[in-house]
């Protein structure tokens, strides 16, 4: 059995507002999903679970028949979803009585239930957020049945999976180890938007399938997997068209303003127009240049520039300068004292720049 499992796709929402490709953003985030199942249908996917926030917010009546128009041309997928924290079911939600095509199961209940999926013999156990938060620890007791509710057996190779959202204090709270001891052949979990599998016991957080605001660093995509009568074979697939970056630009000391913005321009290019950075600009500058933002801000999708770089003093000429001052008192008080030439050197930077601190606020 081939599955699929992504989570947290956040339909609706526009990352990096006020940035000239938060527009774009918006747009993407659906493209990613429809593009995910596109992939469902050229690999004959079994199974596509969606683990939650599968919108940014309440879904309106015309967007969920958009995706279900999606969802029920897929020829051979089987489409089985939760509602998470951000997309509740709650007493008005257009969720609530949506007919779904007949390959998409909708789990409706706030409680735990299962489907049984018999042309993959394969139960499915969930349940849907119907409040944005939930703080009992909800599959800590949930197991694999050996019976269906009518007392009838289901057969003994039948595939076990739990689908779920959640893992902190206020959005059901996992117990990681006893989930691990469960006994399900796949747990397929969304709301921790950092993909995470633990291989060995077949659990996976799939991650956002784009990531939806800065704090989501790294790469996004989903889960894939098969599952057979030995084993659960689960890997990640980088998926999304961007990501959030951070990108070190080192100064030197002869750096100019225009050479630091030919480089970065360079350092970008290599790192990949699409994605979406936190410029840090590192290293010793020169003491009397400054650095001009505003354009490193325009060289591409960069969010901020955080300057750590530090000024490259020289101390002889601090001292004549300030001789008669308490600049000139620290450094000759720094020159008498008992101590090796690296902490000296580390002390008078550090002393610099607090004097240059405190000269900027006044
Ligand atoms: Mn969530």
């Amino acid at each position: 059995m081939k599955f699929i499992h992504t989570a947290d796709i956040h339909l609706g929402a526009q990352p990096d507002s006020m940035t000239a490709w938060s527009r774009a953003r918006a747009d993407e985030i659906w493209e990613s999903f429809y593009r995910l199942l596109d992939r469902a249908e050229e690999e004959q996917t079994d199974l596509l679970l969606i683990a939650g926030d599968l919108f940014h917010r309440q879904p309106l009546k015309r967007e969920l028949k958009e995706v279900n128009y999606h969802f029920s041309k897929l020829t051979h997928t089987q489409v089985v979803a939760i509602a998470g924290n951000h997309d509740p079911m709650t007493g008005q939600s257009n969720y609530l009585d949506f007919e779904w095509a007949p390959n998409v199961a909708f789990f409706r209940k706030n409680h735990m239930s299962y489907i049984y999926l018999e042309h993959l013999n394969t139960v499915i156990y969930g349940m849907s957020y119907d409040r944005k938060e939930i703080r009992e620890g909800l599959y800590d007791n949930v197991r694999p049945m050996k019976r269906f509710k009518d007392g009838r057996p289901l057969p003994s190779d039948a595939i076990h999976i739990l689908l779920g959202h959640g893992g902190d204090a206020d959005h059901i709270p996992i117990q990681m180890e006893r989930l691990k001891r469960a006994g399900f052949d796949y747990v397929a979990l969304g709301h921790i938007h950092k993909p995470h599998l633990y291989q060995k016991a077949a659990i996976a957080y799939a991650g956002a399938l784009e990531p939806v605001d800065r704090g989501d660093e790294g790469e996004h995509g989903y889960m894939a997997g098969i599952i057979d009568e030995e084993r659960t074979l689960v890997d990640f697939v980088p998926f999304a068209k961007r990501a959030y970056r951070k990108l070190e630009v080192p100064v030197t000391a002869d750096m100019t303003g225009a050479e630091l913005l030919d480089r970065t321009r360079t350092a970008l290019a290599e790192a990949g127009a699409d994605d979406i950075y936190s410029l840090i600009l590192s290293g010793v500058r020169s003491a009397d240049v400054s650095f001009d933002r505003d354009r490193l801000m325009q060289l591409g999708n960069i969010l901020s520039v955080t300057d750590q770089s530090v000024p490259d003093y020289d101390y002889y000429r601090l001292y004549q300068e300030n001789a008669d001052n308490i600049i000139g008192m620290f450094i000759e008080r720094l020159k008498t004292m008992p101590v090796d030439q690296a902490v000296r050197d580390k002390a008078l930077f550090h002393g610099m720049r607090a004097f240059d601190h405190a000269q900027r606020r006044d």
